[in-house]
Parts: structure tokens; sequence; C-alpha cells
């Protein structure tokens, strides 16, 4: 008999958090965490940041690329939950002290318009929900020793949310070929790596489909107002104190991040 349940898996996962203290995956030692209990233990996890006085303000993608996936060994997207404790303004550091060893990466960020609820979201459905598309760079912090995991023990760890940083121009998605937006991703000056949008599931627009449908199947939708971070499109960088990290866009803009 196992001794673990919704309330001790998310108990832990805060307490790694909060003390920046990484931990052995929960599977580890709850091996039959399977991914609906997973998702229980997210919503647990967002329950008591709002129990603290976070606000829900939107969704975010993992594993939507291949890029990704390759390097994390998951082949499955999923989705999780973000606050406003996890927005970083544009120009602050990453904030160091509060995370344990962050990675960045770049995405494509929606603002939603309209509601939108699953099932049968299709990408130009989608799409048409979409009232701004931005540049953005996620930083994500597992809470697991050197970011290794199954499925069920990153979606319990909220997908390894950090912080986010949402770029200033916002451009109507009519605007835009999303799966043609590039994206240069440089580290003190040097590209290390590139995509475009069709990394992301084909289309961006493809994986705000999935999420709307994957929220539909649990009884929710996601809301007007919402940020959607639709998925790293390329392998995520390290970014330790003194790094400076820039994503360039084709029509976004850029991105800055530093180390601190
Ligand atoms: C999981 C989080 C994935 C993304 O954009 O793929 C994610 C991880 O890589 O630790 O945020
Ligand atoms: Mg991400």
């Amino acid at each position: 008999m196992s001794t673990w349940d919704i309330d001790r898996a998310a108990t832990a996962l805060l307490e790694a958090e909060d003390s920046r203290t990484d931990r052995v995956p929960i599977t580890d030692e709850w091996p039959d965490l399977d991914l609906a209990t997973a998702y229980a233990v997210q919503d647990e996890t967002l329950r008591r940041r709002l129990d603290r006085g976070e606000k829900l303000t939107g969704i975010k993608l993992g594993l939507t690329s291949r890029a990704k996936q390759q390097r994390m060994n998951v082949t499955s997207p999923l989705t999780a939950w973000l606050t406003d404790a996890m927005v970083l303004p544009v120009g602050d550091p990453v904030p160091q002290e509060k995370l344990i060893h962050p990675r960045a990466e770049p995405e494509i960020v929606f603002v939603m318009r309209d509601r939108l609820a699953g099932p049968g979201v299709t990408a130009a459905t989608a799409l048409a929900a979409v009232g701004s598309v931005h540049a953005g760079i996620e930083v994500i912090d597992s809470r697991y020793r050197d970011f290794k995991f199954t499925l069920p023990d990153v979606v319990a760890d909220n997908a390894s949310s950090g912080f986010f940083v949402t770029g200033p121009v916002g451009r109507p998605p009519s605007e835009l070929d999303l799966a043609l937006e590039a994206c240069l991703v440089e580290v003190d000056g040097q590209v290390v790596d590139s995509a475009t949008g069709a990394a992301v599931q084909g289309h961006p627009a493809e994986a705000l489909a999935l999420a709307a449908n994957d929220l539909g199947r649990r009884g929710l939708a996601i809301e007007p107002g919402w940020v959607v971070l639709t998925g790293g499109m390329t392998d995520a960088v390290f970014v330790p104190p003194g790094a400076k990290v820039a994503a360039h866009f084709t029509n976004l803009g850029s991105v800055f991040l530093s180390g601190g």
C-alpha cells in the first residue's frame, strides 16, 4: 500500500518549490501515480496557490515541440496553470533566489479575447478566439533533480512552472503566419538555437486547441483575458547568474532575459 495521496504529493512539490530543494520524482515513491491523479495533484497545488492570494491568469502547454519532447524524454504534451505570481516584468532579472535551476525557452504566447471551450475546438476556431499574439520567454524550474521525470511527475509539478516574460509587441493573429514565425535564441550574444512556430504541434493554434479540448474533458474552459503559453519552440537553455538570453522573432519582436 502506498502512503502517498494527492495532498501529500501537493505538499511535497510546493515545499520543494518554496525551499528551493530539488527532489526525486514522485513516481519513485508512488509508482502507481497515473495521469488523472497527477492532474488532481496539479489542481491541488493551484488551489493552494489561490489560497495564498495568487490569481489564476492562464494556462501553459508543455512538451508541444519535438525538441522539448526529445530532451525531456516525454512524448506527450501536457497543460498546467499560470498565476499572476509567475509573471516576470520585461527587464527584470531572473529571480534566482526563488529558483532551483532555471532554464529559459522561447514561446509564442496568446492573449485570449473570447472564451474557448472544448470539445471540438480546431486550430481555426482556436485562433479566432485569440486577441493578440506575443513573443515570450518561459523560465522553467523543475522541482525534480536534473529535470528527470516521467509524464505523471511533470504534470503533478505544474509542468516545471517558474516565471514567464511576455514581449511588449502584441499582433492580431490574422496578420501573422505563425507556422512560419521564426525565432532565434541567443545566449551571451551567440545564436544557440532556432525554430519556427511549426515546431509547436505544426502550428501554435493546434496547441491552443489541444489545451481547450483537454480542459473541456475536465469541465473547464479557457477564459477571456487568459494568457496561453503554447510551449517551448526549441530546447531550453540554462540561465545561471550573469547569463544574457535573447529570443528574436520575425514579426513579434525580441524578448531579453538577464540571469541576474
Ligand atoms: C517541462 C515543462 C515543459 C514546455 O514549454 O515544453 C514546458 C520541462 O521541460 O521541464 O514548459
Ligand atoms: Mg514552456
